[in-house]
């Protein structure tokens, strides 16, 4: 007699997985490989993920880590996380093409940067030290940045005048620990000028709140997306924070029987920059294991779209160029 598959509920985060910004960032590299006959290079993963950065190259991609590696006469395609006034120079000085495809919510905090140092303000930068998103949010303010990571370095940060001073964030932050180092840098210096957690993204938020609401039913998460994404790590957080263990599913040989050995009730979602592809990959590798139950989860709808990169100037450029 054969033994029947013992019972899953799988609650299935919504909204998971692509942003506006993510989608935006891809089809630029789409668009570029579809309507220029130049050689299509992308500085840094478009966004950190694999599978989509694999996909990309087998239509024709060329990924590297500098502008330097970029032959001239070639496309250069800026990532979704953005780049420093440096990197913009250089590719201008080398005559490149070049497609922005960074997130506009990124550069909108660009922007908010610019616009404090432009003000006379020394600006703290809350996010991840090394991170490409904040090596390019720093790059693009003239005058003096700090970054910081921690209520602790909110409590030491030197800065010259604490009259003169603002913050803003990376993108893909934590709500909850940045509220806390907004929160101690509000009171060491009453007269700082920023955002609140504004500048975390709405693709962030609403990822994490919607992990907070399967994590509350859920034993155990499983957060598709790669290890060097800072939002998806984030999301893995969330979860832990909730006391589930989360794993993060970078690829579904990650996700074992023994994650899922006596569970219930397990929660599935993914980062801003995972396929939903992973997602689907998940749910069948559990479906070998158990007899599921799939109940999505929406916490709320989101509407956000972004008008595509503009490739008009760039394809009439290469034009006249040949
Ligand atoms: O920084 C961004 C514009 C987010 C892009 C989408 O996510 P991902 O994983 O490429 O980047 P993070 O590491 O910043 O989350
Ligand atoms: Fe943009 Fe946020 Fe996505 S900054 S790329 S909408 S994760």
């Amino acid at each position: 007699m054969t033994q029947e598959r013992p019972a899953l509920t799988v609650l299935l985060a919504a909204p998971r997985g692509f942003c506006a910004g993510v989608e935006r960032a891809i089809r630029a590299v789409e668009d570029a490989l579809e309507r220029t006959d130049r050689p299509v290079y992308v500085r840094h993963e478009i966004v950190h993920n694999g599978r989509v950065v694999k996909d990309l190259e087998r239509r024709g991609a060329v990924f590297v880590d500098e502008i330097s590696e970029i032959p001239d006469g070639a496309v250069a395609i800026f990532s979704a996380h953005g780049v420093s006034r440096a990197v913009e120079r250089e590719a201008e000085k080398r005559g490149l093409a070049v497609l922005d495809a960074t997130c506009p919510l990124v550069r909108r905090v660009h922007l908010e940067g610019q616009r404090h140092a432009r003000a006379g303000r020394e600006v703290i930068v809350i996010g991840h030290r090394g991170h490409v998103e904040v090596e390019g949010t720093t790059g693009q303010i003239d005058g003096t940045v700090h970054v910081i990571e921690s209520v602790a370095e909110a409590l030491t940060v030197p800065v010259q005048d604490p009259d003169r001073i603002a913050y803003i964030t990376q993108t893909t932050l934590s709500v909850d620990d940045t509220r806390e180092i907004i929160a101690a840098l509000r009171k060491r210096f009453p007269a700082i000028q920023g955002p609140d957690t504004k500048t975390i993204c709405y693709a962030t938020q609403n990822r994490q709140m919607a992990v907070r609401v399967i994590a509350e039913r859920a034993e155990r998460v499983i957060v598709c997306g790669a290890r060097n994404s800072s939002n998806t790590n984030r999301l893995c957080e969330v979860a832990q924070g909730e006391g589930r263990p989360a794993l993060l599913m970078q690829d579904p040989s990650d996700l074992t029987l023994s994650f899922v050995d006596g569970v219930a009730v397990i929660g599935l979602t993914a980062g801003a920059s995972a396929p939903e592809e992973l997602v689907q990959e998940a749910l069948a590798r559990l479906a070998q294991w158990r007899r599921l139950t799939v109940e999505e989860v929406r916490v709320t709808h989101e509407g956000t779209q972004f008008a595509p990169v503009d490739l008009s100037r760039l394809v009439s450029q290469l034009a006249k160029a040949s």
